[in-house]
């Protein structure tokens, strides 16, 4: 399809009847709150959450102006060319649980995106395209009201931005669907292929845990391997990513041939001699 055979679906407000006739999840998105303008689909989806949504019910937004990502930062989420969801997850209550959720998440994410181009993974809540982020995921818990709590993952799928959409710092880092295939796409499409991978994967993990999910994570990802640098808080770690543990926690052998188990941060590759090449974080 060319770009201007697909033009129809840029800037078409999201065809929520579409998505929910070919949806083929059983609790999933059946819910549906479809909204022109928020501040953040996750603090809507908190509030529902604390009201007693149940699980499965989503929140979409054409726009967001408060769109943020992990630590405060901000999502850019212009008007009815991406994706902006989040979902209420009434998880099982075990330890670790929930921080493997947005692995979960991921690879559901990844899946999705697949059907349309190469997507690969990066630690811990990236999607990437041809080395540049396409996804990024926000997991967060709401204790308030609800028992057992609940947790919110909210998913920001770039579709349609084209390189001029995003702001001048992220023209480098950031991708979308449309980028990478070459035309606009139907949102619709997009969201129930992550919908529906979401309720899969999510089963998959609630019923056998996330031991089974370890492989299937490692082989969508570009980062074993390869030299990274992990900052997390104030702290500072580098080596060599081997894996991910059984609890989504990442792999990394020190120099002195150490492994450590990181649980959170932020990872950018670093210079691999060997390969001759160095990305400032951008590559997978
Ligand atoms: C994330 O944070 O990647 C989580 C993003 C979650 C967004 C969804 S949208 C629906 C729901 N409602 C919300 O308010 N949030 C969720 P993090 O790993 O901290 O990455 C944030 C960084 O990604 C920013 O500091 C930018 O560098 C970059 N960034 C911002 N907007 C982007 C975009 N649209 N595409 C690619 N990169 C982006």
């Amino acid at each position: 399809m060319s770009e201007g055979g697909a033009r129809e679906f840029l800037g078409q407000p999201l065809d929520t009847q579409a998505v929910l006739a070919s949806l083929g999840t059983k609790w999933v998105g059946r819910r549906l709150h479809h909204l022109p303008e928020t501040g953040s689909t996750n603090d809507v989806a908190r509030e529902l959450a604390r009201a007693g949504a149940p699980a499965g019910t989503l929140v979409v937004a054409e726009r967001q102006t408060r769109g943020r990502g992990r630590l405060g930062r901000r999502w850019e989420s212009p008007a009815s060319l991406n994706l902006y969801l989040s979902l209420v997850l009434r998880p099982p209550l075990e330890a670790d649980r929930p921080t493997q959720i947005p692995l979960v998440a991921g690879l559901a994410t990844c899946e999705a995106l697949r059907r349309w181009t190469s997507a690969m993974l990066k630690w811990p809540n990236d999607v990437l395209i041809a080395g540049r982020k396409a996804a990024g995921i926000l997991a967060e818990a709401e204790t308030g009201g609800s028992k057992p709590p609940a947790l919110v993952l909210g998913i920001g799928v770039n579709v349609n931005a084209g390189g001029e959409d995003f702001p001048p710092e992220l023209r480098t880092t950031a991708t979308s669907l449309r980028i990478a295939v070459g035309h606009p796409l139907d949102r619709a499409q997009v969201l129930v292929a992550v919908l529906d991978q979401l309720e899969r994967w999510y089963e998959r993990w609630a019923r056998d845990g996330f031991a089974p999910l370890v492989p299937e994570w490692c082989a969508r990802t570009a980062m074993l391997g390869r030299k990274v640098r992990v900052t997390a808080a104030a702290e500072v770690l580098e080596g060599v990513a081997v894996g991910l543990d059984e609890s989504g926690a990442l792999r990394l052998r020190d120099r002195h041939g150490r492994e450590v188990a990181v649980r959170a941060g932020d990872v950018a590759l670093v210079r691999d001699a060997m390969r001759g090449n160095a990305e400032a974080g951008g590559e997978p």
